[in-house]
């Protein structure tokens, strides 16, 4: 009788023992990575646990009601040190639970750094609030030329998708911060308007098909309409011609009531190089027959670069000229 447990002679009792050696070593691994079994069956458990515990539909900690103001500026420093969560990037999730949804946030952007501030101030706790794994994307125009809000969001949402799995885009104008936390910045089965009731407008919805300021569409929602225009140069239009190309596609809008969906806007001067563009209304004659062949699928452009901030990743992006 053989002392060996394998009555087997040759090659296969050698790949036998070969496959038990494997196993302990990577056992022995396991328990030296993880200090002790006791930690590694916890961290096995936490991990199993986050993939199956969904956060709460309601989420816990919102307050409802914001005060929010605009008269004493605050530093980046202030901010990062209000949210010790935040990652590189401003990047941030849910620790004890799974958020329900990937979230980005896209901000077109040139030469408002004061208005960002305070964005990030306001903005970084409520979305913690609202338990939502997301990230901050500023997309920074580059150069002198004309602004073009509309070209800034496609471009944020391709280099966002870049990133992560984001399965939805909210893109916000930066000087427009919610007043009330169960506005929810996230993705419902239809495009959402979120800045119904602007303090500017005397809190009231100007014209109902109004679809500009704080918007959010889902990766599906947004292929299906072929994203913004890149055509609208200068401000205005942009937000009317998402309108029409969402209805063409069979949606409609989805708002917060006009309580919850208050919020605030951030005084300021018209700018020289985002005056209001003369051949808006021109364009919105032509987006019915035009907006199958522009937007992600016309869109071009260069990234400048890209950095990780610590309250927001920065995208610096050439679009060309008008
Ligand atoms: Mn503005």
């Amino acid at each position: 009788m053989s002392v060996w447990p394998c009555n087997l002679k040759g090659a296969t009792c050698t790949l036998l023992f070969c496959l038990c050696a494997v196993n302990l070593t990577l056992a022995m691994f396991y328990v030296l990575l993880f200090k002790d079994g006791q930690a590694f069956a916890t961290s096995f458990w936490e991990h199993l646990e986050a993939e199956t515990n969904l956060c709460p539909k309601i989420p816990p900690h919102l307050v409802g009601h914001l005060r929010i103001e605009f008269n004493s500026p605050v530093s980046m420093e202030f901010i990062q040190k209000e949210n010790p969560e935040v990652k590189e990037g401003g990047r941030w999730w849910p620790r004890n639970c799974t958020a329900r949804q990937k979230v980005a946030i896209i901000i077109p952007f040139r030469d408002r750094e004061s208005h960002l501030r305070y964005w990030l101030h306001y903005l970084h706790p409520i979305l913690q609030r609202q338990q939502l794994d997301y990230g901050i994307y500023v997309i920074n125009q580059y150069g002198e030329t004309t602004f073009n809000r509309g070209m800034l969001m496609n471009v944020g949402y391709a280099e966002a998708r870049k990133q992560y799995d984001y399965e939805c885009f909210v893109f916000s104008d930066v000087d427009i911060v919610p007043m009330d936390d169960r506005n929810f910045y996230k993705c419902y089965s239809q495009p959402r308007h979120l800045s119904v009731a602007l303090d500017k407008f005397g809190f009231q919805l100007p014209y109902a098909q109004m679809f500009g300021g704080v918007t959010a569409l889902s990766l599906k929602q947004f292929e299906k309409i072929n994203g913004y225009s890149n055509n609208y140069w200068g401000w205005g239009g942009e937000d009317d011609d998402v309108y029409i190309r969402l209805s063409m596609r069979g949606m409609f809008i989805s708002r917060p009531d006009s309580q919850t969906g208050r919020c605030r806007m951030i005084k300021h001067q018209s700018e020289s190089l985002n005056t209001p563009n003369p051949k808006r209304f021109d364009n919105l004659q032509l987006t019915i027959r035009t907006f199958k062949s522009d937007g992600l699928n016309s869109l071009q452009y260069h990234v400048v670069s890209v950095e990780k901030n610590p309250l927001y990743t920065n995208v610096t992006v050439d679009i060309g000229r008008t």
